[in-house]
Parts: structure tokens; sequence; C-alpha cells
């Protein structure tokens, strides 16, 4: 029987990206989460007593390497040399030879297959092990050539960093198609580098690529895991282990019935209880999103940032929710009477003007001088062209007419209620 670990992309000591983390009380809290992460791995394989783990490629971020990510991987491969356990690890686009310096001196225990490929057999165990590092940072053709032939009499894992046929957009990296994988004739494919889990395919061979088992910012979102396989004589089983330290959650929360404001409140808490009770972490920040045609639109336009304090007091309810941001994408619902409604006049008004030329150019100098003031480092975000610049204004301006609408209709519709 052989029992191993398979992760991919840990991308070690990068940090955590979420508004959340601008309170350093949070920052301390999870900051470091891809470390506990990682450790949390090493303790499955001690509990589990696998033979091995294997990381297919992006253990660490190229730029984030230093002597303190050195010393704490060393520390975490010790403590596997000593639990008897092997690692088998390639490195992928992140890691690659030429981004790593030589000074990390692991022990024994690990081994890291270079660019050239190569196997290591490990007969009384029944498997062998095959890997390709990349060398560079770009791995534009397969690597694929570079496997040797499946060890006859012996159980092929396969450790390939891949972006596959581009599944991630444009990027390419190494790229092969599962064809060509299942051609090869291994009985287990381990990959790495796609960091959404995705099992390709669950019978011989298993194609497995396990995603990135601690995400790092919202585009990063949902469940994160390991990928634990034992191979014996009734074949081959995987599973998966959730154990990252902090996840990521989007949270969607439908405002279309309520009336009032602490109905939404409400509404919003109900949800965050939901998300907390199927969270799989100790930490969660939640990217809330307001949806729904809202009776309450103007008035949570105008009042967003009173709101989004309230929701954060609601957070402290729940043990380790924190607010990565609030998104209002509510509509607001169009009464019969708001033809005669004199803020629907002053909107059209205000979007006819905005077309002007004369306007045009006005807003234009205006907002080139405004950016002057800005600092250097963030004037790029204000538009690199003409076009781009254009089309920051147009927004700004059309945010702001809605402000101002919101504004004069939540005054309005206070005193309704009043
Ligand atoms: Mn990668």
């Amino acid at each position: 029987m052989f029992k191993f670990v398979h992760t991919a992309d840990i991308h070690l000591d990068s940090p955590l990206k979420s508004l959340a983390l601008r309170d350093p009380q949070t920052a301390e809290l999870v900051g470091g989460a891809t470390r506990r992460t990682f450790e949390k791995i090493v303790d499955l394989c001690l509990d589990e007593q696998v033979n091995a783990l294997i990381i297919a490629g992006d253990l660490y971020d190229g730029d984030q390497r230093s002597m303190k990510t050195a010393a704490f991987l060393v520390e975490q491969m010790r403590r596997l040399e000593n639990g008897d356990i092997q690692v088998f690890m390639i490195r992928g686009n992140h890691d690659s030879e030429s981004a790593i310096t030589k000074l990390l001196d692991f022990p024994k225990n690990v081994h890291i297959f270079t660019g050239h490929g190569g196997v290591k057999e490990l007969k009384d165990l029944g498997v062998a092990i095959h890997g390709v590092s990349y060398t560079e940072r770009h791995a534009p053709e397969s690597l694929l050539c570079k496997y040797k032939s499946p060890i006859k009499g012996l159980i092929n894992i396969g450790i390939m960093h891949t972006s596959l046929m581009g599944a991630e957009g444009h990027d390419n990296y190494a790229p092969c198609s599962l064809r060509d994988l299942i051609d090869h004739r291994f009985e287990y494919w381990a990959l790495g580098h796609i960091h959404q889990r995705r099992v390709y395919s669950d019978s011989s061979p298993f194609i497995v690529m396990p995603g990135i088992p601690q995400g790092r910012d919202i585009g990063e979102d949902g469940y994160k895991s390991v990928t634990i396989v034992e191979i014996s004589d009734k074949g081959i089983q995987i599973d998966e282990h959730f154990l990252a330290d902090t996840e990521f959650q989007r949270v969607q929360v439908d405002l279309s019935n309520c009336l009032e404001w602490q109905e939404a409140l409400e509404q919003v808490r109900s949800c965050l209880k939901m998300t907390r009770y199927n969270g799989k972490t100790k930490n969660l920040i939640c990217r809330i999103t307001l949806v729904g045609k809202a009776p309450l639109y103007w008035l949570l336009r105008r009042d967003h940032d009173l709101f989004e304090a309230e929701v954060k007091e609601i957070m402290l309810q729940f043990d380790g929710v924190f607010l990565d941001d609030l998104i209002i994408e509510i509509e607001a619902i169009i009464r019969t009477n708001e033809r005669v409604d004199p803020t629907v006049e002053l909107e059209g008004d205000m979007k006819e003007v905005m077309r002007s030329d004369a306007f045009r150019v006005k807003a234009a100098s205006f907002f080139d001088k405004a950016v002057r003031y800005m600092p250097q480092e963030i004037r790029n975000d204000y538009g690199v062209d003409l076009v781009s610049q254009e089309e920051i204004i147009q927004r700004l301006l059309s945010n702001g007419i809605a402000e101002v609408i919101a504004s004069l209709k939540s005054r309005r519709f206070i005193s309704e209620v009043d």
C-alpha cells in the first residue's frame, strides 16, 4: 500500500489580500495563513501516517522567499523526515530553478526533480514517481516528452505543473491535453498550477488538480483542500481534506422584501449565520453583495457607509468573520408616480449636461488638475491614456449623479415615512 498527500500552489508567505486586512488586528490574525496551512498539511501527513507528500509546483512565490521562509520550510521538512515521510516536489512557474537561490538545504527525505526530469522508484512500496521541474518562469511547450515511459510492474505517478489546455484564459504553462496524459499510461497524474480544484479523471489514470490549499483573495474564494490518495490492491482511492486556515466567501443578500433598515440588517445577519455554519475554516472573510429590487435602494445608496458600519457590528457576533467588502448591486423600484417626481427630471437633465462637449472639456480639465494632486503611485489608476481617462470620468460622473439623486430621494423617503 502507498498513501500520499497531493497538494500544489501553496505560494508560501505570499500575503492575503483583502480590505479586511486594513484592520491591524485582522491582519495579525489571518496574515500568516499560507504558513499555518502548510503546517496543517504536515500535521495531516503525520496523523495519517502517509508514505509521501507530493507538491506539484509553486510551493513558494518567487518574490516572497526569504531566509525566514527557508528556515520555516526546512523545519517542516524535518518534521516529515522524523515521521519517516518522503517529499517529492517539482518547481512551477513561481518557484522555477531560475527564480530560486540555492539557499535551501533540505533534509534527505526531500526529493526535488530537476528540469531534465527523472523518476524515483520505490520498489518496496510498488510505486515509481516521475517529475519535471520548470527551469524558467515560462514553459510555453509541453513537458510531457521529458517524462519517461511507465516502469513495468510498478504503479506510476507523474507530477506535472501545467495549465492543461489553457484552462485559465490566456495563461499557457506547459500546455498538455488530457488525451496526452491518458496516453502516457501512468496510473495517477498529480497536477498543479490551476488554483481551482478539479478531478479531471477519477479512474485509471487519475488526473487530479488539487487546487490551492489556502485562498489568498476573493478571487480564490470557496472551500480549499488537499487530496489524500491511497493506492492498494483495491485500486486507487482519493479523498479531499479541508485544512485552510482562512477562507474567502461571497455572500449574496437579497433585500427585495426588506422595507426597513433593521430588516435589511437582519437579512444580512441570517445570511452570515448560514455562511459561518457552512464554513470549514476558523476565519472567514466575506464579500457581501446586496441584491434585489429593494425598497431601501435610495437610502442604502446614500448611507452605505453607515450600513457597512452596522454590518461590521453584526459580524462581531460571529467567531472569526470579517468583511472583505460590501457591494451594493440592488436596483431601485420605480413607482408609477415617479413620472412626476422632480428628481427624475433632474436626473435626466444632469445626464444630458454630462453629454455636452463643453461640459466634457471642463470636466476633463478639472479631472487633470485633481489627478496631479494625487500621490504619484496611484495616478495610473485614473487612466493611462485619453480613452481610459474618459471612461473613468464618465463613471465618476454617473456615480456622482446617482449620489445626488439618492441623497434627494432618501431625504424625501424619510419625510414620507415621518
Ligand atoms: Mn503556477
